[in-house]
Parts: C-alpha cells; sequence; structure tokens
C-alpha cells in the first residue's frame, strides 16, 4: 500500500514539507547540529558547497570536506523536532518518493551530532567535549514507538529506583550509540557517559527561575548516578531521540556535545562559541581520517 498523501506530506516540488529537500540533496552522512547558525560555522571548511536551502529552523548544507560528501543540517531544539528531521532525512532514502512505497533494500546512514550541552560532573569541565555512550531519554517522545528491543531496562530500572522516579513523569529508556561511530569519532579528548535528554530547558533540566520543581533534588540524584561505572555526563535536548530514531531506522548515531555549563560547580564557558568551534573542527577531522 501507498503511504498517503496526509502521512508522508510531499512540497509542490517533490522535496519532504519539513526539511525542503529531495533526495539528491543529502550525503549519506549527516552532522546535525541544533543551531542555524552552526549550519556555516560546519560548512565553512568544506571544500565546496554543492546545495543550500532552509525551512523554519532546519537549514542544510551539502559539500565535501577533505573529498568526503557532508550533509549539515539544524535540527533546532529538542527531541520534537528530532522526530520530524528523522523520519524526513529516512523517507529520502528508504520511501520511493513517487510510488509512496518503503523500498526493500535499507540505506543505512551515519549521524553526527554536534551540540552543546551542560556537563553534570565537577570533573568534566567546560569547554570540554562529551562522547554520549548512551542517551537517557527523560522526555518522552519514543514512547509513541515500539522501543522495547532498543532499550537497557537494567539501567533503566536502576536509574528510576535511584532517583525515585515519579510515576507521572514519561518511563525513562536508555538507548546506545553506534560503536562504530564512536570508533571513530572517541580520543583522549572526549569524555564519555550517558548524555541525559530533557524534553525543556528549565524544568525538566532542574533550573528554577519562578517556578518549584516537581523533585528538586532530581539533579543531584542524577549527578551521583552509578550503573557499573556507567555514569550521567551531560544533560541536553536531543541526543537520546537521535540515538532511539537512528537505531529503529537502522542508521548509525553518535552525538559529541560540547560542555558550555558546568551544572554541578555553577560555572558557564567564557568563550562557548570558541568551542563550539573547536569540536567542529575536532569532527570533520576525525570523520575525515
Ligand atoms: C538549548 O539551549 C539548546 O542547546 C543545546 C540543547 O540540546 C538545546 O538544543 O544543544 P544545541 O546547541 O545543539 O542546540
Amino acid at each position: 500500500m501507498p503511504i498517503k498523501e496526509s502521512e508522508l506530506i510531499l512540497n509542490p516540488d517533490g522535496s519532504v514539507y519539513h526539511l525542503n529537500l529531495k533526495p539528491e540533496h543529502v550525503a549519506k552522512t549527516i552532522i546535525f547540529v541544533g543551531d542555524q547558525d552552526r549550519v556555516e560555522k560546519v560548512s565553512k571548511h568544506f571544500d565546496t558547497i554543492e546545495f543550500e536551502t532552509q525551512k523554519r529552523e532546519f537549514k542544510t548544507h551539502t559539500g565535501t570536506y577533505k573529498g568526503k560528501r557532508l550533509t549539515v543540517i539544524s535540527t533546532g531544539i529538542g527531541p520534537d523536532n528530532i522526530d520530524i528531521v528523522l523520519n524526513e532525512l529516512d523517507a529520502l532514502f528508504n520511501i520511493d518518493l513517487k510510488t509512496r512505497q518503503v523500498k526493500t533494500e535499507l540505506t543505512s546512514l551515519e549521524i553526527i551530532r554536534i551540540g552543546t550541552s551542560g556537563s553534570l560532573q565537577a570533573d568534566i569541565p567546560v569547554d570540554s567535549f562529551v562522547l554520549s555512550t548512551y542517551g537517557l531519554d527523560l522526555n518522552g517522545m519514543l514512547h509513541f514507538y515500539q522501543i522495547e528491543s532498543i532499550c537497557h531496562p537494567d539501567i533503566e530500572a536502576a536509574f528510576m529506583k535511584h532517583t525515585n522516579w515519579h510515576p507521572d513523569k514519561a518511563k525513562p529508556i536508555v538507548i546506545k550509540n553506534s560503536g562504530l561511530l564512536q570508533k571513530k569519532l572517541e580520543s583522549e579528548v572526549t569524555f564519555k557517559g550517558l548524555t541525559a535528554t530533557a524534553g525543556g530547558f528549565y524544568g525538566p533540566q532542574g533550573r528554577v527561575l519562578r517556578l518549584a520543581l516537581q523533585d528538586k533534588t532530581l539533579n543531584h540524584k542524577m549527578d551521583h548516578f552509578n550503573f557499573n561505572g556507567l555514569n550521567i555526563a551531560n544533560f541536553e535536548m536531543e541526543t537520546s531521540a537521535i540515538y532511539g530514531l537512528a537505531k529503529l531506522l537502522g542508521h548509525h548515531a553518535v552525538s559529541l556535545n560540547a560542555v558550555i555549563a558546568n551544572r554541578a560547580n555553577g560555572t558557564f564557558s567564557k568563550n562557548p562559541s570558541q568551542v563550539v568551534a573547536n569540536l567542529i573542527t575536532y569532527t570533520l577531522n576525525k570523520l575525515t581520517e
């Protein structure tokens, strides 16, 4: 059965609805950044740029870096946007947009996030890099999919017990990265650990301005979570959604985040754009080593 027009929406030019992209516009190795202004900060290093477009917060540049074809796309903020970006990118490769049929042969993509985050550990300082071994999903988006095969119930149960997780909140989900991409991107400069992915910036990450939190001790408990030596390195808003959907769809994903804040000791980077610039060059070089 073809996928209906209301379910896979195409623009009049045949591009996918939110991303404004056609299959020929996208490389199989794709860098995700949150901020649309970060797209140029990546593509300025490219040898050439063959394609550019933008719709809403989704800005895309495709080109080559040291001869390797790469796409960089901004996802905006949050797991809800990741749902759009990953499903539409996957459709470009794995659904025939003319017949609206799922293709029989899977095209597997490489997805690398270059993001920013707050560290939860005093010994992961501002201006460092974190490579997320696992995403710890605290926002609930993935619960709308069949996730049983990609979960880690042992880590999830230990986390819920340790934090006395409130039953009214979405059940945490733990998803592993692509071991293949971790090998390619890790080094002695990358801290590693779980990355907690929240569905908001303030309350969902334990920040108090004028509103009281359901559990004001949650961040402190998260700092001290330890599962066989694995702890929670940092907090941001995309990684677990990327890991979950990439794994379900058959793609490889890894997330690298610059640490611009340290939530454990209350510090903020003196030069956040420099650490992001450093992470961009680090990632591009590792991808082409
Ligand atoms: C919040 O300020 C945003 O910054 C972080 C969070 O995950 C969230 O998207 O990442 P990016 O800088 O990649 O957007």
